[in-house]
């Protein structure tokens, strides 16, 4: 019967293509109880991605017949003549959540394929419950399989995914296999050139997560940008069920209990009224415990109210002026080496802006774990998080764009409930052409679409005018797409005298707010010289204590991100002794050591007051 044959075929591949493409991320996992795959995972550097294709360099996966080099089948020799060249089990291990670069010295510098695989049991499975597989983060490409059945690929090593697995698993003996790749590309988000170690591998948590037959797969509460005694906000939920469906939301520190019922695609919008609402910002980082509960499942989270807004050239939080003392931080944690992952590093990193008197952060150059949004939360530091587009992205590939977009889609899914995030920064640093210009503005709608209530941004660049190199111009007309304009300047260390900072003059006729979201200089901690030497702590400090008073000449300052908190791994920075594969523009080095410009970003913080009519509520 090939009719049959093919029919049952295309019911594979339709169930394939369904568990590869259907799945919104799980919103707030994050306070979910799950089943944590952390810990030690078997793997096996396959540099010729000998276990993905076969020797005519055909996936294996896409063959009815893969045989037994296929690695996501987890093979074992059926009996002492079978030929089966690998073996999971034999492999050695590696921490998860965690970069392979640090972890395992041979791997320093590797680019390319590992896979890695976990068996575990399901405590009490029970077959009528949906199960979910997230990882927080892979880089740059994951293939995913559990148990031989491939449930599809991700690309993008910043932002969280999650796969449907229900029907898959047992109660013991399941293995995941995945291959994860980073190698870079030209097409790819970012692109080839980047000024940041590729750390490889599974860097966030791998969680699984058993959900009824209907759950609540998303839901956001916000203070209406316009009336801030109204908290708007969705559910969406997913299953059978989801129509017709009756939610309650409650924030019982407010007495508020709010029901709705879901239209036929398990959707319902909502305002809630309240007049006592304590609203979160720096000084007040409130956070009120919020329950939403559907007929089979109940989610908590913790969730602050406040509105972010501009006005002229002002940034307002909470109808008040606020300036953004800021500072750049990369995802790393140096002083254990590699990427950044955990509360604890977290803590670390925050610890030192909180530290520096910061109010903000710039989470540069992709999304950070999300330890990061929610500790900025309960600690009161406001955030900027961008996605990697950053200088020579294919402007012109749709494929570069679906991605970029796609990781824009899944940072703002995830963060959109976090009071502490203010800004979704778009791009970094990237030349000016049509087809550019394009692509910002098409991702400026959709994070516009997806959440009007913060601000949309992107770090531009500006350069001296040509009849006179002390004034300093911004030429972009992607900086009408902006609520915020922001851009990087290195005057005194790429091109300019430090000595004449003093006399640069910006000229920028844009009414908005302006965040300079980077300037600095390269600095060996512990290297003294005079401060005309370059690389000395003492350069870097006089390039900080010329640069802060001239910007703050610029009428329209909202806001700094110097670059950058800590010293960092980049492969472009090979300079002995000095730099030794480190970019030395922190203000920390990578032993956990204060520079003295450190002290002075601190004392300008300090100082910088807003004045009492500056502070005064400029709400009409
Ligand atoms: C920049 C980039 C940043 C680099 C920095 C530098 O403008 O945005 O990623 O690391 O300059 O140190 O050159």
């Amino acid at each position: 019967m090939p009719g049959a044959k093919n029919f049952i075929c295309l019911f594979f591949l339709f169930c394939q293509l369904t568990l590869m493409y259907s799945n919104d991320t799980l919103q707030n996992s994050y306070l979910r109880k799950g089943i944590s795959l952390n810990g030690r995972w078997h793997y096996i550097v396959d540099v010729y991605e000998n276990g993905y294709y076969n020797y005519r360099w055909e996936p294996h996966d896409n063959s009815e017949n893969p045989g037994s080099g296929a690695f996501y089948l987890n093979s074992k020799p059926k009996d002492k003549m079978d030929l089966v060249e690998y073996d999971f089990d034999a492999a050695p291990t590696i921490n998860v959540p965690g970069d392979w670069n640090s972890q395992k010295e041979k791997l320093f510098y590797y680019e390319g394929t590992v896979w890695y695989k976990k068996s575990f049991n399901i405590p009490n499975y029970d077959s009528s419950k949906r199960y979910y597989l997230r990882f927080g983060a892979v880089n740059y490409r994951a293939d995913v399989y559990v148990n031989g059945k491939k449930l599809g690929t991700h690309k993008g090593g910043f932002t969280p995914f999650n796969f449907e697995m229900t029907g898959l698993l047992k109660e013991k003996d399941n293995f995941i296999v995945v291959k994860v790749d980073n190698k870079r590309g030209k097409d790819e988000v970012p692109t080839l050139n980047t000024d940041w170690w590729n750390y490889g591998g599974i860097t966030r948590d791998v969680t699984i997560y058993e959900l009824p037959p209907t759950f609540i797969e998303n839901y956001t509460l916000q203070l209406d940008k316009e009336n801030d005694e109204i908290i708007t906000g969705f559910i969406q939920l997913n299953g059978d069920e989801k129509a017709n469906s009756t939610v309650t939301v409650s924030i019982p520190e407010l007495n508020i209990r709010k029901e709705v019922v879901t239209d036929g695609k398990g959707f319902a919008k909502f305002d809630i009224s309240s007049k006592s609402l304590s609203y979160w910002s720096p000084d007040n980082p409130k956070l009120y415990k919020v329950k939403v509960s559907s007929a089979e499942d109940h989610v908590e989270d913790r969730i602050g109210f406040r509105q972010i807004k501009t006005k002229g050239s002002s940034i307002l939080l909470n109808g008040n002026k606020v300036f953004l003392k800021g500072i750049s931080i990369h995802e790393e944690n140096v002083m254990r080496g590699g990427r950044a992952y955990s509360l604890e590093d977290a803590k670390i990193l925050l610890g030192w802006a909180k530290d520096l008197g910061c109010n903000f952060v710039r989470l540069a150059h992709y999304p950070h774990n999300e330890h990061m949004s929610r500790l900025a939360d309960e600690m009161g530091i406001l955030v900027w998080e961008e996605i990697p587009v950053y200088w020579t992205i294919a402007w012109g590939n749709p494929e570069t764009y679906a991605n970029a977009e796609n990781q824009l889609k899944e940072l703002i899914d995830r963060d959109k409930n976090r009071a502490s995030v203010i800004i979704w920064s778009v791009s970094n640093e990237t030349p000016l052409s049509e087809e550019r210009l394009n692509f910002l503005t098409r991702l400026v709608k959709k994070a516009r679409s997806m959440d009007g209530s913060r601000l949309i941004s992107a770090a531009l660049e500006d350069h001296g005018k040509e009849d006179d190199p002390n004034i300093m111009v911004v030429e972009d007309a992607f900086a009408e797409e902006l609520d915020v304009l922001s851009f990087n300047q290195y005057y005194g260390w790429y091109g300019g005298d430090v000595t004449n900072i003093k006399n640069i003059r910006w000229e920028i006729d844009l009414n908005k707010p302006i965040i300079i979201s980077e300037f600095g200089a390269g600095a060996l901690q512990g290297y003294h010289a005079d401060n005309l030497t370059r690389w000395s702590e003492e350069f870097q400090d006089l390039l900080y204590k010329e640069t802060l008073p001239t910007l703050a000449r610029i009428p329209q300052l909202s806001g700094i991100t110097p670059w950058i908190l800590v010293d960092f791994r980049s492969p472009r920075r090979m300079l002995i002794p000095i730099q030794n594969g480190w970019n030395r523009k922190g203000l920390i080095s990578e032993t956990g050591n204060k520079k003295k410009a450190f002290f002075t970003l601190k004392k300008f913080y300090s100082e910088l007051e807003l004045s009492e009519e500056e502070k005064g509520n400029i709400k009409n």
